[in-house]
């Protein structure tokens, strides 16, 4: 069921260093059915090391996919307004610049519920979506978007090449820290990609990851956090060259990478390299005092809690994402401080947090049970869920927001 990895998912080196153990967890997005309460779940070490030889920080520990992505994953991506709207503005200035039209073909892989390729299908330009999760490529196909239930590798790419099919661009968003097999990955991106095409490929930061210690976004999906250093170094190992690279605060800090068959990096990847370089996270001293400020979190927000339980609130949290699996896991805070979990997206609704198995119900009960503080587990939507909230907040409801320190928002 899951794997110790014996060399760099990236550059294979053997030398890996430990940076960070966040013990035993179960999968985050394993959301329990009330039916299933009784039945133990299974846990996984949950462990990131780094890559002194090509920089890649990485899970020490493999999921195999099936087991992760496949039956009842419930990650729908337009249950954000934020999101859909940061993938209209993608979509349009893509179709834009690359002069896309009715002769062009879009490929996203890990397309979800096509919240991203519906923008370029709305304006005429053929799409197609590749998804393994059941739910959310189901979703799409409903929604008109052609989506293809897989898993994208090499080997997928050269059936697709075969029947004729090559992308103008390559979308791929939070994905490709998901895949296994990373080289196969990339390899299949450039099979897949036309010679003038690219490949545009968002994933979180790891700068923002040890900076803010965002250590909630690590989780048995995640299996590599990416520096640009890092993804450099992978890319040119295909052939492919990191064009450019932009930064976007979504996700807790995401890198948009520009990828193609051919041409020069810019400025910008000129630029990060040199930074990273110079800030140090090309060596693993960048990265070791981070679990003791993960523990840091753990003991101030347990302080915080505690303190607030003894005074006799009642408190919630806001969002089942797969971060807050993590945070409410490793924190170790469940149904003796929490009473339960909102979550706007209906597939969660009715279903119970992994391991803590707190209960996830719809938002609206902030505003008709009025506890009186909520934990943001989804801290990287706290703009447009504190807009939301705003009357329960005008109530006198209190959100926590746990990470990079817990704080009390005023
Ligand atoms: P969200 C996701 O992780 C998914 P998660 C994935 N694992 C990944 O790689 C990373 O992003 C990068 C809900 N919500 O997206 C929706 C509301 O209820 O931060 C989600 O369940 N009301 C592929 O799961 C959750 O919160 C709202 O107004 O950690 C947010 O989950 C909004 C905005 C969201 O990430």
């Amino acid at each position: 069921m899951h794997q110790l990895i014996q060399a760099c998912r990236s550059c294979g080196a053997r030398e890996l260093e430990a940076i960070l153990s966040l013990g035993e967890t179960p999968l985050a997005d394993a959301l329990v059915e009330a039916a299933r309460l009784e039945e133990p779940e299974p846990f996984y070490p949950l462990e990131i090391a780094f890559c002194a030889s090509c920089s890649l920080v990485q899970l020490l520990q493999t999921v195999s996919a099936e087991t992760l992505f496949t039956q009842d994953y419930p990650y729908y991506s337009s249950f954000s307004d934020a999101l859909v709207e940061h993938a209209r503005l993608n979509a349009e200035r893509l179709i834009d610049a690359e002069r896309l039209g009715e002769h062009s073909l879009v490929v996203e892989l890990a397309s979800n519920d096509g919240y991203l390729l519906r923008h370029f299908a709305k304006q005429g330009v053929p799409v197609l979506g590749i998804d393994p999760a059941e739910g959310p490529a189901r979703a799409a196909q409903e929604a008109g978007i052609p989506t293809l239930r897989a898993f994208f590798d090499r080997d997928l790419a050269a059936c697709l090449v075969a029947e004729g099919k090559r992308a103008d661009v390559v979308l791929a968003n939070n994905v490709l820290a998901h895949v296994p097999d990373l080289n196969g990955f990339v390899a299949g991106i450039g099979l897949l990609l036309e010679p003038h095409g690219v490949a545009v490929i968002e994933a979180p930061y790891v700068r923002d990851l040890i900076d803010r210690c965002e250590f909630d976004t690590i989780y048995h999906e995640h299996h590599c956090y990416f520096s640009v250093t890092a993804l450099r170094e992978l890319f040119a190992r295909h052939g492919l060259v990191l064009s450019r690279v932009e930064h976007y605060p979504v996700h807790g800090g995401s890198l948009r990478l520009f990828v193609r068959r051919e041409g020069e990096p810019d400025e910008t990847v000129r630029g990060y390299l040199a930074d990273e370089a110079e800030h140090g996270l090309v060596a693993a001293g960048y990265y070791r005092d981070f679990a003791a400020r993960v523990a840091g979190v753990k003991e101030g927000l347990l302080a915080l809690l505690a303190a607030l339980k003894a005074e006799g609130a009642r408190i919630a949290a806001y969002g089942a994402a797969a971060k807050g699996a993590t945070l409410l896991n490793y924190v170790g805070v469940g149904t003796e401080t929490i009473d339960y979990v909102v979550d706007r997206n209906v597939h969660k609704q009715g279903r119970y947090m992994p391991g803590v198995r707190l209960p996830i119900a719809d938002p609206a009960r902030l505003l008709s049970d009025r506890p009186d503080y909520v934990l943001l587990l989804a801290w990287n939507f706290a703009d447009e869920i504190l807009a939301q909230q705003d009357a329960y907040r005008r109530a006198g409801g209190r959100f926590i927001v746990p990470v990079p320190e817990p704080k009390v928002l005023r």
